[in-house]
């Protein structure tokens, strides 16, 4: 056979074989939960809706997949031990929090590590994000790819907060997380540690005057009804991992954990358009709220970040030195340095 005729035999090989297989995969009826700590209308949802369609059609409709929203099935790090213990399927989980079961994990809030969304994924979807996905089949779960939480800014209720000093006294939940608790006592806030859920009646109540998340979850989760200001501070850019509980992905066939992978990322390419998409519109409807937004100097913001550049140096142990070596390495061939 000359070469044409082996490419048109190969052709036909393929098309046959297509043919031969069944349309949908061989699967078993599988119901997939998903804990969420966002609300429904948190670009996650989109990504959420997305992942769903693609399951429905991979599997022909045999998984039924429900996701709760707002915290309904306990916190993300209480979800994911959950999925540790193979009693929850799924959670879309900020890293932060998880920390308490792979310290490593905290390298992802490292204050002012990443500069834009191109950085984010170029680093999330290469060589490093497996790397740090690497980590966690040992501790009985598995990421099947990551989404956008997205760049942070401060809210409170008291004052606009444009340099150094206006950080000073200021009551700020902070995740339950090292590393923001470092950097916003470094800042001179009285930073506190708490769930997500507990957020706005914290502020509500006036038990802290702050907080800091992307503008998507400031108006998704409202916490323009009770918050005065937002700052522009983009001190950190947290990612979300989709996790499965591994004893439950284990009881899936090969097919079927490539279903699940597939479909996240699906879910993924989704979330991340609707996160910058919506991360405008976020911020108007948080202006036409009543809030007073403002940008930090340059200036000040040197200065801010001159403020917190030594909690690199104190995370560096419980990150591990491997971890952010690599991180550096990566940061530097996305940069073209
Ligand atoms: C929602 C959290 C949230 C995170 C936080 O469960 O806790 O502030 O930014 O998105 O993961």
């Amino acid at each position: 056979m000359n070469w044409k005729s082996l490419v048109a035999a190969g052709l036909a090989a393929t098309l046959l074989s297509s043919v031969a297989t069944p349309a949908f995969a061989q699967v078993s009826e599988r119901t997939i939960r998903i804990a969420n700590g966002i609300a429904e209308d948190h670009p996650v949802g989109d990504g959420v809706e997305a992942m769903k369609a693609c399951i429905a059609e991979r599997t022909d409709g045999a998984w039924t997949v429900n996701a709760f929203w707002s915290s309904a099935l306990g916190d993300d790090l209480q979800s994911a031990q959950a999925l540790r213990s193979g009693t929850l399927e799924m959670v879309i989980s900020s890293t932060s929090p998880l920390v308490a079961i792979e310290p490593a994990l905290g390298v992802f809030d490292l204050p002012f590590l990443l500069n834009n969304e191109e950085e984010a994924d170029a680093l999330l979807d290469g060589e490093f994000g497996k790397y740090m996905a690497d980590l966690l089949p040992k501790h009985n779960l598995v990421n099947l790819s990551y989404w956008e939480n997205g760049f942070r800014n401060l809210s409170n209720s008291l004052r606009p907060v444009e340099s150094l000093e206006d950080f000073e006294g200021m009551r700020v939940r902070v995740m339950q997380n090292n590393i923001f608790l470092d950097t916003f006592q470094t800042l001179g806030t009285n930073a506190q540690p708490m769930a997500f859920g507990e957020v706005f009646t914290a502020l509500e109540t006036g038990a802290i005057d702050a907080q800091e998340n992307p503008y998507v979850t400031i108006d998704t989760s409202r916490f323009f009804e009770v918050q005065d200001y937002v700052s522009n501070t983009r001190h950190a850019y947290t990612p979300f991992v989709v996790l499965f509980s591994k004893p439950i992905f284990d009881t899936y066939s090969a097919e079927e954990q490539q279903i699940l992978v597939d479909c996240s990322i699906v879910g993924r390419d989704v979330q991340r358009t609707a996160s910058r998409a919506l991360s405008s519109e976020s911020l108007q409807r948080i202006k036409d709220a009543g809030l007073e937004v403002n940008d930090i100097s340059e200036e000040n913001m040197a200065e801010i970040r001159a403020a917190v550049a030594g909690v690199y140096e104190r995370s560096a142990a419980s990150i591990g030195a491997e971890v952010i070596e690599r991180v550096n390495a990566e940061l530097a061939t996305i940069r073209g340095e």
